[in-house]
């Protein structure tokens, strides 16, 4: 007998307001009995819904972002001729508890239990852990993916999960696997593949913060997601030294204050990061392995004939860096102009992704807020990027080491140059900043 059948999210025990993280069938879809519906995920868990019967999916009820509890409707089902729904909802009671499991037989199988949305990270039934806010780590994976990673034969306790909550996708197991396979890993993945697998660390703290005070969950900006996870990428890839180094722009300065009116007329602010940039293209000309990428493969450099300067944008959502084009052909007003034109942009959420593309180099000011130092994350596949701190007036000592020297007050702007260290030698970045602090002292340099 077939007909249509109401698909409804099964008991998931208190949880209420779940969300809809992916839906893996669409209308027209065949679905065998048991097969994924769609993902729920609540602050602790992930599970798969299956389809109570085997039929067609005539139409969805539900889409991504949704917050569903027990008895949501899911989704219409037409079912086989063959097969009726089931006669009842699966037991799923506690699916997201993350303690207290569901009595079950003694000598479960392995295997996926079937019929019944399926817990992804519960502890299993194990004596208790010696410290109680360390419960039992367990690969946070999607049915589908536990199943790919079980075809390739990779290990899942040892990848590592890149999606919400640290979920292990398909492509971290693709990636674990290439990473074992390949003799020569790319660049970004190098770091990961030493030794064969990627990182030998102690499971993450899983603690119920909610236990020692009062919290309130924010969902992570998309912006921070997408930059968290790059930041991430190139911050365990990419071994990171960070040179510090200061440059007297006290001439500079005056020279932009005497300078700015023109600008200030045009509505646009002639700030020091557009002369930072004319004198970064400078020191790049002289020391081309900072405009540069490894290739694929980590055993070429790619040095680039052009200037494409990326430049940091703290938004209300996170950070973005677009990219100003051929920085090297424009003047330092023009530059000064873009670069507001460029934050406005990105503030107001107008950036497009060719925006943020295709840089050489980056630059990330911090002089407009404050501090003294600090070590900016290399943008892959740049080799190198600035960060710039709050300059301040400070005693410097002119005049040889004699007595006949003096102390006089100078202003002096900190430099923070973060460079890859397969590429770039300690000994170059020390003279690329020198060489660059230079450049800011006496800015005619740049002319030469
Ligand atoms: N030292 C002292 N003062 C500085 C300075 C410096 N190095 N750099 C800027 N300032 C001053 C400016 O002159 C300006 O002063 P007035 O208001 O008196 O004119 C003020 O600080 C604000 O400057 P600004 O931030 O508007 O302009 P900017 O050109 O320096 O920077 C931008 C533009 C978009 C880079 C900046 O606004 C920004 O978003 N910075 C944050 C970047 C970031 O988050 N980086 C961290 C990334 S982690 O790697």
């Amino acid at each position: 007998m077939s007909g249509i059948t109401e698909v409804k999210v099964p008991d998931i025990g208190d949880f209420k307001d779940v969300d809809v993280i992916e839906i893996l069938v669409k209308p027209g879809d065949t679905v065998v009995k048991e097969a994924s519906l769609i993902t729920l995920e609540s602050d602790k868990a992930t599970m798969e819904i299956p389809s109570p019967a085997a039929g067609v999916v005539k139409e969805l009820r539900v889409k991504l972002g949704d917050k569903v509890a027990e008895g949501s409707m899911i989704l219409l089902l037409e079912a086989s001729e063959s097969e009726a729904p089931a006669a009842r909802p699966p037991e799923s009671a506690e699916l997201f508890a993350p303690s207290a499991p569901a009595p079950k037989p003694a000598a479960a199988p392995a295997t996926e239990p079937a019929a019944v949305p399926i817990l992804i990270p519960r502890p299993a039934p194990v004596p208790p852990a010696p410290v109680a806010d360390v419960p039992v780590f367990k690969p946070h994976a999607s049915p589908s993916v536990r199943k790919f990673a079980r075809e390739l034969g990779a290990d899942l306790s040892k990848v590592r999960g890149s999606g919400p909550k640290g979920r292990i996708t398909q492509e971290d197991v693709q990636a674990f696997v290439k990473g074992i396979i390949t003799q020569t890993p790319a660049p970004a993945a190098a770091a990961a593949a030493a030794g064969g697998v990627p990182f030998n660390l102690p499971e993450w703290p899983q603690v119920d913060f909610a236990k020692f005070g009062p919290v309130e969950s924010k969902p992570l900006s998309r912006i921070k997601k997408l930059s968290g996870a790059n930041l991430h990428r190139n911050w365990i890839s990419i071994p990171h030294v960070t040179q510090f180094d200061e440059a007297d722009i006290t001439e500079l300065e005056a020279f932009r204050k005497e300078s700015g009116a023109a600008s200030e007329k045009q509505g646009f602010k002639l700030t020091m990061l557009a002369f930072m940039i004319k004198a970064c293209i400078t020191a790049l000309r002289q020391y081309p392995e900072f405009n540069a990428s490894l290739d694929r493969g980590g055993e070429n450099l790619v040095l680039k004939r052009y200037f494409h300067i990326g430049v940091a944008v703290d938004t209300p959502d996170g950070l973005v860096v677009p990219v100003i084009r051929d920085a090297d052909r424009k003047g330092v007003y023009d530059l000064a102009r873009e670069l507001a034109e460029m934050s406005k942009l990105a503030r107001d959420k107008k950036l497009k992704p060719g925006d943020m593309q295709g840089g050489t180099f980056s630059i990330s000011s911090l002089g407009g807020i404050g501090g003294t130092a600090f070590t900016p994350i290399i943008n892959a596949p740049e080799v190198a990027i600035l960060g710039v701190s709050r300059s301040a007036m400070r005693p410097v000592w002119v005049g040889g080491k004699d007595e006949a020297g003096q102390f006089v007050p100078r202003l002096m702007l900190p430099l923070s140059l973060s460079y890859d260290h397969r590429v770039i030698d300690g000994a170059a970045a020390a003279r690329f900043t020198s060489y660059l602090a230079s450049v800011l002292s006496d800015i005619r340099r740049s002319l030469l």
